[in-house]
């Protein structure tokens, strides 16, 4: 593996890539041309320069989170075909670049939803929370307005203004897709761009729905292993794979983060490491890394990712905000950090294991 952060770009991002190096655990970055909208092509001259940005502090691209997918391909709309085209020749020159891992996601609308942006923890740090009952009682053209007053000026990834302006059209497009209809687009985008993937050697990583249950009664399809492996045996080929979110497909209590893991060996080409404190089984949020802050067994999911011979960037994913840091809900530097730190250290300790068992 090779521990990243994700990286906004200088235009956006309050922590700099000098920061991110002098963590001396993080020698990649995962980033993105940020002011990309889905279905825009990505220029390679554009690549290149962050590039060579990244490579100017000490650090360099280690995968794209994400080349974001428009809801003509989401929804198979008529205009799918064309920006298809834009997404085969943005992997293109990532490819030409010398990039070989993108993220994505296929969630209707929203990317990821949280109600609340800054739960005041006990000692007064703040993290990104989800309750059920707070979705339920809201209108969703009315959720982007309850959370922006928490966003610290920043721009949130799935939260673009522009897009959430058009929230009723974004929901109307989405009217007569089931479930069903979204795994069939899918199928169709994933299809098309494997010939290009297998000509540069791009892993395509699927971010998981979050949280993995539909919400606003749009259809979510990435939400656990049976449909995680459905996706991944309908296409199969070993350039088509998924990003681990342990925060994300571990919103659903039922499932098991390590059983998954060691379920589909190749097929991880990107890991998101968190963890998440639950309330009641709907009502949940963000906490520290530490497998005792939380609920996961960090310990357990590294072992399944070192186990099965997984070679990708990990980065930790979503942060506390602490030390009065103000950034992008989620994405400060100090508590990113600790997790890197603690996430190398059990790499560590699991990697001497084996060793020293052999
Ligand atoms: C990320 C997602 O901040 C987050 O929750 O994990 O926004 C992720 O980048 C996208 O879903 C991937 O396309
Ligand atoms: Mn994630």
């Amino acid at each position: 593996m090779e521990m990243t952060m994700r990286w906004y770009g200088s235009k956006f991002d309050t922590v700099t890539l000098k920061q991110i190096r002098q963590t001396a655990y993080v020698t990649g970055v995962i980033t993105m041309l940020y002011d990309k909208q889905p279905g825009e092509l990505w220029p390679q001259e554009e690549i290149h320069a962050l590039k060579e940005e990244v490579e100017a502090a000490g650090l360099h691209i280690s995968g794209i989170e994400s080349v974001n997918v428009s809801d003509a391909i989401k929804t198979g709309s008529a205009d799918r075909d064309r920006d298809i085209d834009n997404y085969i020749k943005s992997l293109e020159n990532l490819g030409r670049e010398g990039i070989h891992m993108v993220c994505y996601n296929f969630m209707p609308v929203f990317d990821w939803t949280r109600t609340e942006l800054a739960r005041r923890r006990p000692d007064g740090s703040t993290v990104l929370a989800y309750t059920q009952e707070a979705v339920d009682a809201i209108d969703p053209e009315k959720m982007f307005d309850s959370i922006k007053g928490d966003m610290n000026g920043s721009v949130m990834p799935g939260w673009e203004p522009e897009r959430m302006a058009h929230i009723k059209e974004l929901f109307g497009l989405y009217q007569d897709i089931d479930a069903e209809q979204l795994f069939r687009n899918l199928v169709y985008f994933l299809k098309a761009i494997m010939p290009v993937c297998d000509q540069y050697n791009i892993n395509m990583a699927i971010h998981p729905d979050d949280p993995a249950w539909s919400v606003f009664g749009l259809p979510r399809i990435i939400t656990c292993r049976e449909n995680i492996e459905r996706m991944l045996k309908e296409v199969d080929n070993p350039h088509n794979g998924i990003t681990l979110c342990t925060g994300s497909l571990g919103t659903n209590l039922k499932n098991d983060l390590p059983g998954i893991i060691r379920s589909i060996p190749g097929r991880i080409h990107f890991a998101h490491v968190r963890n998440l404190k639950f309330n009641s089984p709907t009502n949940f949020e963000e906490a520290a890394h530490l497998s005792s802050d939380g609920t996961f067994d960090m310990y357990e999911i590294v072992r399944a990712l070192y186990e099965t011979g997984f070679t990708g960037p990990i980065r930790p994913d979503h942060g506390r905000m602490i030390w009065d840091e103000v950034a992008m809900p989620g994405y400060g530097l100090y508590d990113r950090a600790l997790g890197a730190a603690y996430i190398c250290g059990l790499w560590e300790a699991i990697d001497k294991a084996h060793k020293s068992a052999c």
